[in-house]
This record gives C-alpha cells, sequence and structure tokens, in this order.
C-alpha cells in the first residue's frame, strides 16, 4: 500500500499537469456547443451536472485480459491479485471521474480479511458496487465447492450441489456487506446442451426455490440481481434464457428481485431497449452491464459496434427518470472481456462512451417526440432522436470530467503516465495459454 503514492494517474497533480495545456481549447469547444444547445432550448450547464454525476461499475475481473474459447494471451503488468486489481479500478476512476465503484466476482476476489480490502480501496479513492457469485465454474482448490458444477448449480438434479451453490451465494452476501455492496448478481451457466437433457420445467422450479433461499439471507436494503443469457456454455436451453424467464423468476423471488440486462446476452438483433422499456414497466430493472457485440456475447468494449443501440437504451431509462417510472435508479456496470487491448484503456474507453450515450439522451426533446408520436409522424419522430444522437457532447463529457479534478483526455493521460510499463516491473508475468471465457 506504501505504493500508492507512486501511482501517478491517481496524482491530482499528475492530472492537473496535462490538463494545462488543454484547458482553454476544452473551455472554446464547450462554449460554442453551449451556444448550440442554447438555441435547443437546451442549458449545457444542466446536462454537464447530469453528466457529472452519471457512474458507471469497473468490474474487478475486467482489468486483466480475458480470452477467447481458445486461449488467453496475457500483457505485462497485468494485476496478480485483488489488491492490484483495486488499484487499476483506481487509476480508471482517477482518469476519468465517472467509475468510483468496483463490481467484485467470488470466489476470484476472495481475501481473508475484507476490511483491509476496503480500506485499500478506500485509500485509493473506490468502493464497491454489487457482488457477483460463481457456479459457472468448477473451483477445485476451494473447500468450499467440493462439488463440481458440470451439470448446474442453483438448478441442478442434486440438492447437495444445490445446497453448495446457495451457500456460495449467501457467502458472497456477507463479502459484500463487509465491503459495503448492496446487491448480488447472480448469473448461472445451468441448462442443457442436449434436447431431452434437462426438464425445462422443472429446472426453472428448482432455480426459483434456490435463488429464495439465497434471498432470505438478503439484508433488508440489498436487491438481487438476476441475470439472463441466451446461450453458452450451454448451446441448446438455459435455466434464465431471456428477459421473460428473468421477470417470472424475480417475480417469484420477491421485492427484492429485479432483472439486470446484459447487453451481449440476446439473440442478434434483439430489440433491447424495447426490454428495457418491459422491465422499467414491470417495475423490475435492476440495471445494466454494459459491453457491445456483432455475432453473440462477444464482450466487446461498450459502444465499439452500435452506440445508437447505447444511445437507444439511455433513451429509455431517461424518459422513464424524466416521467417517474424509475422507482431506483439502475445500477451501471461494465461486463467485458479485453483480448487485444490494455484491459485499462478498454474501460477508460467504455466507460466514456457509456457517459456519451447518457449525455446524447439527456439532449433528446421529448416534448417534440411525444408529438410527433402522437401525430404518427415517423420520419421527424426519427429526426428528434437522430438530432439528440449525432450531436458532439465530447465538450460535456471533457469539461464534467476537468471540474471533477480527472483528465481532459483521459487515455492520452493514461498512456503519458507510464503506468502499465511499471507494473510489469512490480508484478509477476502471467503465464498464457489455456482457453477459458472468464
Ligand atoms: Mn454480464
Amino acid at each position: 500500500m506504501n505504493q500508492i503514492s507512486h501511482i501517478r494517474p491517481v496524482d491530482r497533480d499528475y492530472r492537473a499537469g496535462l490538463n494545462r495545456p488543454l484547458e482553454a481549447e476544452a473551455a472554446r469547444d464547450y462554449e460554442f456547443l453551449g451556444e448550440k444547445l442554447a438555441r435547443r432550448d437546451i442549458d449545457i450547464e444542466q446536462v454537464t451536472a447530469q453528466v457529472a454525476r452519471f457512474s458507471v461499475a469497473v468490474p474487478s475481473w475486467g482489468t486483466g485480459t480475458g480470452g477467447t474459447r481458445f486461449a488467453r494471451f496475457p500483457g505485462d503488468g497485468e494485476p496478480a491479485s485483488v489488491f492490484d486489481r483495486i488499484e487499476d479500478c483506481a487509476v480508471i476512476n482517477s482518469l476519468t471521474g465517472a467509475t468510483p465503484t468496483i463490481s467484485p466476482h467470488f470466489p476470484w476476489d476472495e481475501v481473508p480479511d475484507y476490511a483491509a480490502l476496503r480500506a485499500h480501496a478506500e485509500a485509493l479513492g473506490v468502493g464497491f458496487d454489487a457482488v457477483n457469485s460463481n457456479t459457472f465454474q468448477d473451483h477445485p482448490a476451494h473447500a468450499a465447492h467440493p462439488l463440481s458444477y458440470k451439470f448446474g448449480s442453483l438448478s441442478h438434479t442434486d440438492p447437495a450441489v444445490r445446497a453448495q451453490a446457495i451457500a456460495h451465494n449467501i457467502d458472497c452476501i456477507r463479502a459484500g456487506e463487509a465491503l459495503g455492496s448492496k446487491a448480488l448478481t447472480i448469473w448461472i451457466g445451468d441448462g442443457s446442451n442436449f434436447p431431452g437433457q434437462s426438464h425445462f420445467g422443472q429446472a426453472f422450479e428448482r432455480y426459483i426455490a434456490s435463488v429464495q433461499q439465497v434471498a432470505a439471507s438478503l439484508p433488508p436494503d440489498w436487491t438481487l440481481f438476476l441475470e439472463h443469457k441466451i446461450h453458452e456454455p450451454a448451446f441448446y436451453s438455459t435455466v434464465i434464457q431471456d428477459w421473460g424467464s428473468s421477470l417470472l423468476a424475480a417475480q417469484a423471488v420477491g421485492p427484492q428481485a429485479r432483472c439486470l440486462v446484459d447487453l451481449g446476452h440476446h439473440a442478434p438483433n434483439v430489440n433491447i431497449e424495447m426490454i428495457v422499456a418491459r422491465l422499467i414497466h414491470a417495475g423490475k430493472l435492476a440495471g445494466f452491464h454494459f459491453n457491445d457485440s456483432k455475432y453473440g456475447d462477444d464482450d466487446l468494449d461498450a459502444g465499439a459496434i452500435d452506440p445508437f443501440r447505447l444511445f437507444l437504451v439511455f433513451h429509455e431509462l431517461v424518459d422513464a427518470e424524466r416521467a417517474g417510472r424509475l422507482d431506483v435508479a439502475p445500477a451501471y456496470m461494465i461486463d467485458q472481456s479485453h483480448n487485444v487491448t490494455d484491459p485499462i484503456e478498454s474501460l477508460i474507453s467504455s466507460a466514456i462512451e457509456i457517459q456519451r450515450a447518457y449525455a446524447q439522451a439527456l439532449l433528446v426533446d421529448r416534448m417534440a417526440l411525444s408529438e410527433y408520436q402522437e401525430g404518427n409522424d415517423a420520419m421527424m419522430a426519427n429526426q428528434v432522436l437522430k438530432r439528440a444522437f449525432t450531436t458532439d457532447v465530447a465538450p460535456i463529457l471533457a469539461t464534467a470530467r476537468f471540474r471533477k479534478g480527472a483528465a481532459i483526455e483521459p487515455l492520452a493521460a493514461y498512456r503519458a503516465s507510464g503506468y502499465r510499463q511499471a507494473c510489469a516491473g512490480r508484478r509477476p508475468k502471467r503465464a498464457g495459454g489455456g482457453g477459458g471465457i472468464v
């Protein structure tokens, strides 16, 4: 922990020094955009204030390189422990000013002393978001997981495996309490690869009964996030395959259970923004795992493929918020796998893209949109959305960062810091090799 002072990106003076030569230009760009928005009756200061309040959680596991089904290619200076992962998350937050919380994953982030872990994070200016359980792989070296999850976990046919998975989720809640979290995210890989292998109805009922037991251990101010996924690792049927299954499960489990939308967990071309609207209608939207995809659960960086879709998701959220239909604020988290980039750079980029989509959604002229919708003017209704989406909000994002003491240009500041090279000097080199999606 005595190394904290040597992490240049978390040093406010370091960032201020890099910002100085950029300030005048950023101010001019901001003023110019402010004039343009004023002509649309939009107060840029209000938008900037909302953008400045927006935050998205970074996944602890996202700080290491992921992999494909075939191989993993680790880079130099990758985190070797959860303490390292928190340092990397703090770097991302320092530069973007938009990621003050970390979403940990157990047992990957398990430690004997959670108070020490929390203190380490707080010293670096970050806290903890939703905790994640992991019963989608075996943990053979772990005393609490002697049984295999090969054929499922919370919906397994064997009550002993279900009990083990339930106990693990409750352990995650306890760890999260020590870290200051307020939510548990459950995603299971349970499903089947062959027609006939699994009884759809019975597996779903076993899942619900198991999650009800987990929910019974939730503190009253916690929320349970149920995450659906269409396929993978199960390729014929998945127990919580879609938002419909997720909603039915959340309704059966009770008021503390809600549905989490991972953008990559749907069939290609599914209208995710409409799913968001439906979950808001049901009062069951938990939040998001942001990433992008072209073919499946690609886990590419948010906004890398389809930024318009990301904007449309935020359009639904802003619309619901303005109409007072969001009973609780959705939880925003990034969930990506970084195979060819420095994970810190990808997470910085994604946090900015998510913030950008939110800022663009704030610019939608909702009064005009409503009138065009009522009048069935499809062209002009679409133009309202396009006008907001095509507005370059970069000066708003840069100004929000600058006012917080973050970096006007986060990626450039990160590269200039030499942080990764410094990590390569003090962290052990990790072996590559085997496949495995993490
Ligand atoms: Mn996810």
